[in-house]
């Protein structure tokens, strides 16, 4: 039977005999070879296609960590803040654990697909009329005073979690690969990849750390810009962020492993999406596109090296929002239903 990554990576996990081990066989996600790009970048380059988790981002590794914690502490009701996965992967391990779960989210700018999953998981959705950094601060606030188990990144066992992506990339590939490249939001994922690699290399099973490059959109990058942004836009809705609570750790990150990060424009990220469906056959969601968008960057300006051995950390499903890809990017050849009519737009 498939596991979960509680069952998975038990002994590196901080587990009690009493933590449930709730499971929605979360994470073993594909590590996926793209060998049209890599060869058009000039290097060995994989997809990690965390969209294929069970609500189809990576949020659900250290959710199932996050709630079963909050399950063992006696939790009454979990809430998050959310630009959407994390509601709907709140939402769903709360119905696992069989606890009420608020989540707070900004009005009108989350994609369909992942408000869709909160209400069906049965989450208890507020849209805020705001953006989500002011939505964060009111989660922490009914957390401190009511006592609702906080379940944003804020929570280290969500980043304790989210570890387990860094360690399946480095057990499939038998080493660290040269670099990980990530979106970049409320800057948990690249904190949480960073530890997850240092607790590996001090269980000596890499022998050293992987370059970790964090790519922002260019109407939300305060790790770029080193200021916190108020008013952040971008089609990437789910980095749409401008005050990123773990800033610190992620910049602790790229300067212990020599990366960098990098802003891109939301052209250049709906570019690479249509790029890694239509060369790789792999349908990401805008933000987990960033990290590719940084690649050509980097290779158009010449400072990507040839020939290392790169990893994409794929964080979304495209699924989530289809809106962004038909809308800009896609349209269907509308023709009269008749065999006439489909012979002209066949190929001879
Ligand atoms: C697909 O769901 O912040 O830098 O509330 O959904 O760890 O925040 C989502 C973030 C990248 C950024 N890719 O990760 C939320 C939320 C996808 C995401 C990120 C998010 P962090």
């Amino acid at each position: 039977m498939r596991k979960g990554i509680l069952t998975t990576y038990e002994t590196l996990l901080p587990l009690t005999e009493r933590t449930p081990r709730l499971s929605l066989c979360e994470g073993n996600t594909p590590l996926v070879s793209l060998k049209r790009l890599g060869r058009e970048l000039g290097v060995d380059l994989y997809g990690k296609f965390d969209g294929l988790n069970p609500t189809g981002s990576f949020k659900d590794r250290g959710m199932v960590l996050a709630v079963s914690k909050a399950v063992e502490e006696g939790a009454k009701a979990l809430i998050c803040a959310s630009t959407g996965n994390t509601s709907a992967s709140a939402a769903a391990y709360g119905a696992v654990a069989g606890i009420p779960c608020y989540v707070l989210l900004p009005a009108g700018k989350v994609a369909l697909g992942k408000l869709a999953q909160a209400l069906i998981y049965g989450a208890k959705v507020i849209a805020v009329r705001g953006n989500f950094d002011s939505a964060l601060e009111m989660a922490r606030q009914a957390s401190a005073e009511r006592g609702l188990a906080m379940v944003n990144s804020v929570n280290p066992y969500r980043l304790y979690g989210q570890r387990s992506a860094s360690w399946e990339i480095c057990d499939e590939l038998g080493a660290a690969p040269d670099w990980i490249v990530l979106p970049v939001g409320n800057a948990g994922n690249i904190s949480a990849y960073c530890a997850g690699l240092e607790q590996y290399k001090e269980l000596s099973r890499i022998s050293r750390l992987p370059r970790l490059v964090g790519v922002q959109a260019e109407g939300a990058a305060p790790m770029v810009r080193g200021v916190f942004v108020d008013e952040p836009e971008t089609v990437a809705t789910a980095i749409r962020i401008g005050h990123p609570v773990s800033a610190d750790k992620a910049r602790r990150a790229v300067e212990l492993t020599g990366g960098e990060f990098l802003a891109v424009s939301d052209d250049e990220i709906l570019q690479a999406q249509k790029r890694l469906a239509s060369q790789e056959g792999l349908f990401a969601e805008p933000a987990s596109c960033a990290p590719l968008a940084g690649l050509v960057r980097l290779k158009e300006m010449g400072t990507l090296p040839k020939g290392i051995r790169v990893v994409l950390v794929l964080t979304g499903n495209g699924l989530k929002d289809p809106d962004a890809a038909v809308q800009t990017i896609a349209r269907p050849i509308e023709i009269d239903s008749s065999w006439d009519a489909l012979s002209e737009v066949l190929p001879l």
